[in-house]
């Protein structure tokens, strides 16, 4: 109904919509924060949840008429809740970056210290980059990953012990192993500092059982919901108790205003999507699907930064394949393989250039593919890379690409 208005109405807004879904029909997404929502998630995302304010919460509202938004948000936390295991939970977050601004806005003052990872060692833009204004008013220490390709537990320790940081941030956007969240819970309170983790990029592998869970352990847990979590784009909250009023506090009226209730509504959507128990399958394939890339990788000689994936993730150093980063993007773009380029830990390029690439699998498991699929396109990831100014052979694998594609149809 909506498309066959908007197709009348709008057709130029309707054509590049549908161009982009003949992309994503007949392209491979292979990064590693994108997935594909189910239909009933667009549907709650196009309905007319999005022509009503709401500024408050549930219960507590600025507006009239909002009896039935109660419904639909008091619905979402019990689900987040219910997934999570988390005491208190705010879904009103636009997003991962605004999730991560309202809890620092809600813990600390102006030149306060945390303890964030370095963006080139997978960490996260509001972790605390220079260029972000986080980082001109709070004080963020950074750490990374060392030789070994791992998080030194011990140098971390020695930091926090040395800055004594209010906030120490864990949860990352590259790092493609374990973090353990006891040790760093550990840490904190032996320097008294607030645990927060940043599980943008696990959240669907943590609610699906794949990966451990720190929303029992830690105080504050950020999140958005539209990575391997596969809801609508948008960020979420979880905290214990003793922080739910300063949390609530900040995201509103400190920090937002009228929370967009049909993205909400699409959350709610999607966690009942992720109670399902064959979510626990779809997350486990994640793994399964990761892993055969990096085997089939590995054979071709890459070098997978931080040794190995445990998680959805792969970060690859192409310095030893004579490409940059933005190269090997373009000639995936060319060959239907959608990657991003990415800073790989200590980096000598530069971020709209570097030295890698980051893949991941959540969006291809969407669509059904399992270990033989990833052994196929893991062979034309090296064949692209290897023939990257070869326009023809590009040519070539996007048609393989587009003929797997159609075996496994997205929004028919
Ligand atoms: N842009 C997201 C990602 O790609 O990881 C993080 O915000």
């Amino acid at each position: 109904m909506h498309q066959q208005n908007l197709e009348k109405f709008d057709s130029e807004v309707y054509v590049a919509i549908e161009k982009e879904k003949q992309r994503q029909e007949t392209g491979l997404e292979m990064i590693p924060s994108e997935n594909f929502v189910s239909p009933a998630v667009l549907e709650a995302l196009g309905s007319v949840a999005t022509n009503k304010y709401s500024e408050g919460y549930p219960g507590k509202r600025y507006y009239g008429g909002c009896e039935y938004i109660d419904e639909v948000e008091t619905l979402v936390i019990e689900r987040a809740k219910q997934l999570f295991g988390a005491e208190h939970v705010n879904v009103q977050p636009l997003s991962g970056a605004p999730a991560n601004i309202a809890v620092y806005f809600a813990l600390l003052q102006p030149g306060d210290t945390v303890l964030g990872m370095d963006l080139a060692h997978g960490g996260h833009l509001t972790h605390g980059h220079p260029v972000t204004y986080m980082a001109k008013l709070f004080n963020f220490i950074r750490y990374g990953t060392g030789a070994d390709g791992l998080i030194n537990y011990d140098e971390l320790r020695a930091t926090a012990l040395a800055h004594k940081p209010k906030i120490i941030l864990v949860g990352y956007s590259a790092y493609s192993r374990i973090i353990d969240w006891q040790k760093i819970k550990d840490i904190a309170d032996e320097v008294g500092a607030v645990t927060m983790a940043d599980i943008a990029h696990i959240a669907g592998l943590i609610a699906g059982g794949a990966m451990a869970n720190p929303v029992p352990i830690f105080d504050i847990v950020t999140t958005t919901t539209h990575k391997t979590l596969r809801g609508p784009r948008g960020g979420m909250i979880m905290c214990k108790e003793k922080f739910a009023k300063a949390i609530d506090k900040s995201v509103f009226p400190g920090f937002q205003g009228g929370p967009h209730e049909n993205n909400i509504a699409a959350k709610a959507v999607a966690f009942k999507e992720a109670l399902e128990p064959e979510f626990k399958e779809y997350a486990k394939q994640i793994l399964v699907n990761a892993k055969t890339l990096e085997e089939e990788l590995k054979k071709r000689d890459y070098k997978i930064c931080f040794g190995q994936t445990d998680n959805h993730l792969l970060l690859l150093d192409l310095t030893n394949k004579n490409i940059s980063g933005q190269e090997a993007q373009a000639a995936l773009d060319k060959a239907g393989i959608t990657v991003n380029k990415n800073m790989v830990p200590n980096d000598p390029r530069s971020p709209m250039d570097p030295s890698g690439i980051r893949l991941g699998t959540p969006a291809l498991t969407t669509r059904g593919m399992k270990e033989n699929e990833m052994r196929q396109i893991a062979g034309w990831i090296d064949e692209a890379i290897i023939n990257w100014q070869d326009e023809t052979r590009l040519a070539e694998i996007k048609n393989q690409v587009i003929d797997l594609t159609k075996k496994f149809p997205l929004y028919q």
